[in-house]
């Protein structure tokens, strides 16, 4: 099947698409803009064929603007995280064979001398929209959908981020799931200030409110205040977030409380309570936090699991019991099943297994990577390297295979990616990462360093050291000196005794 501009925008005239500030856009304002964007892409061609287009860029119009466009006129969408440190963008845009980069003001002045030592044409959205294009006589390409559309750059088990490819089908399926799973309508109003380099904030909130037909109101960021200002005065009908954005808000509420602004706290609880529905995601929500919620707000949060290789798996139900501490069931469309270390399928209910994925909501690949891509599926079934468990009828999650990837306030973190950055320190000598339990973050970032002689190190220039190598979440928030690392008879560091010794 051919067709047109895929993943689609609802194309309501009136409705406001996306809203920003005091500033908004209704659809039809979005689709002309972002024809427009597509045309100056396309230039003189007929159909970017795959070429792998970055964008650096928060949430906004632009973003949106070409995001779509790159999709309309037949490229990869590769967004980038605009808390990337160089060297970090340096390896998404060699590892996806980037050849045009979308940026603007400050976020494409910090890119020149990057873009340049790459060969990367770096321009900023206007002047795309600016190149002179006659869509009437070109018109957009007719994309198949089983096209490539999407890079998300993933933490894993190996030391650099991997390119994982989706297609328009897969986009297709992720957002029309959760659009009934939800109950998603374009009566909805949504904030967004997740990053927009993750599934959560493009799929889950972006995509399925656009494709509704609803309206996104966009922040560069998680702005306590603004957003807590539009919950206060009943704006949105929907709320989605990563646990640690629930706890950051309950700190925020308790610092009203010891303000004494009691009525305040009240009005913004009231604004989350008259809201159809709260989900939370992307790491465990505790038990503690789920009941605390509901205590505030008296909304029963709904949780679900997913993970970028897949969209959501797996989701407690809208109507019906949205059990604590339990991701629910597998969603529409997904297949999802639990294999034991034998590769055999979990039949008892106590017993737990990998969760394995399979459905059109599952990537393509890993992209210029087949090797990763073969041995992350076994018998067609995606290998999420979680665990979990079945309780009666609810999946739990209990844990991943791996203790090197860490899981903090929503991102998802390679410890070998981070002790890789750490060794390039002269005083360091050998270091061992790990996650540890947070109540803020899920998990915190903790390095155990072994010294070269006669060095010191103080935690305070470690992470003022960091700053240049890594994102800023992923800098170890515990810095431990030790004497030598544990060992087992291979020599392997035994991270579990490292957790113990916390
Ligand atoms: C910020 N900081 C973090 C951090 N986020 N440290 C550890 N882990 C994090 N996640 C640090 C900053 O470096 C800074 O440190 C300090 O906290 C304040 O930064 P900030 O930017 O002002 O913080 P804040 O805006 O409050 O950010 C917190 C957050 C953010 C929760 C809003 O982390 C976030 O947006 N997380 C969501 C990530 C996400 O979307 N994941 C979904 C992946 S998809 P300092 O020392 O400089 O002060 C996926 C699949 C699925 O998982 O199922 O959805
Ligand atoms: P990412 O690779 O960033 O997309 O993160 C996906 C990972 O987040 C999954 O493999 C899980 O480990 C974790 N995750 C997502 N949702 C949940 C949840 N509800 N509970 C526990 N872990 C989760």
């Amino acid at each position: 099947m051919a067709m047109h501009s895929f993943p689609t925008l609802n194309n309501d005239n009136h409705t406001i698409a996306l809203q920003e500030a005091d500033q908004s856009w209704t659809y039809a304002q979005l689709n002309t803009r972002i024809d427009s964007f597509a045309a100056g892409l396309l230039k003189q061609a007929r159909d970017l064929e795959e070429e792998r287009i970055a964008f650096f860029m928060p949430a906004s119009l632009d973003y949106v603007t070409t995001m779509h466009g790159i999709w309309r006129a037949g490229g990869i969408a590769v967004p980038l995280n605009v808390a990337s440190a160089v060297s970090e963008l340096e390896h998404s845009l060699t590892c996806a064979g980037v050849t045009r980069m979308i940026a603007n003001g400050h976020y494409r002045d910090a890119l020149v001398e990057l873009c340049a030592s790459l060969d990367i044409e770096l321009v900023s959205t206007e002047d795309v929209m600016s190149i002179e294009a006659n869509l009437d006589s070109q018109g957009l390409p007719d994309l198949n959908p089983s096209r490539r559309a999407m890079i998300l750059f993933t933490s894993g088990t190996t030391n650099k981020p991997k390119g994982v490819v989706s297609t328009h089908h897969t986009i297709a399926a992720q957002i029309t799931t959760l659009i009934d799973a939800w109950h998603w309508t374009s009566d909805d109003v949504i904030p967004l200030f997740l990053p927009l380099h993750h599934i959560h904030g493009i799929i889950n909130i972006l995509s399925c409110g656009l494709w509704a037909g609803a309206t996104v109101d966009l922040f560069a960021g998680f702005d306590v205040p603004a957003i807590t200002q539009k919950i206060k005065a009943g704006h949105y009908s929907v709320f989605m977030a990563v646990p640690t954005i629930y706890v950051k808000l309950i700190q925020y509420f308790d610092s009203l409380k010891t303000q004494g602004k009691e009525q305040e706290l009240e009005a913004i609880c009231d604004g989350f309570r008259a809201m159809r529905l709260n989900i939370s995601g992307s790491a465990a929500c505790p038990v503690k936090l789920f009941n605390q919620w509901y205590g505030l707000t008296g909304q029963v949060l709904l949780e679900r699991y997913g993970m970028t290789e897949i969209g959501m798996g797996i989701s407690n139900p809208y109507e019906g019991e949205r059990r604590a501490g339990h991701v629910g069931q597998a969603l529409p469309g997904v297949e999802v099943a639990l294999f034991d270390d034998n590769n055999q399928p979990v039949t008892k209910d106590d017993t737990p297994g990998e969760i394995r994925i399979k459905g059109d909501n599952v990537f393509l690949e890993y992209w210029d990577n087949e090797k990763a891509t073969s041995e992350s599926f076994h018998d067609g079934w995606f290998c999420t390297g979680d665990v979990a468990g079945i309780d009666d009828g609810y999946y739990r999650i209990m844990g991943r295979s791996s203790i090197d990837i860490i899981k903090s306030g929503g991102y998802k973190l390679s410890a070998l990616e981070i002790e890789g950055v750490l060794l390039t320190h002269e005083d360091i000598k050998e270091v061992a990462v790990i996650g540890v339990e947070d109540e803020t973050w899920g998990e915190a970032v903790a390095a155990f360093v072994v010294l070269n002689e006669g060095a010191s190190l103080e935690y305070e220039d470690l992470k003022a050291w960091c700053k240049e190598k890594m994102s800023s979440y992923k800098i170890p928030k515990l810095l431990k000196i030790v004497s030598a690392l544990p060992r087992n008879a291979m020599g392997k560091v035994t991270k579990p005794d490292l957790k113990k010794q916390l």
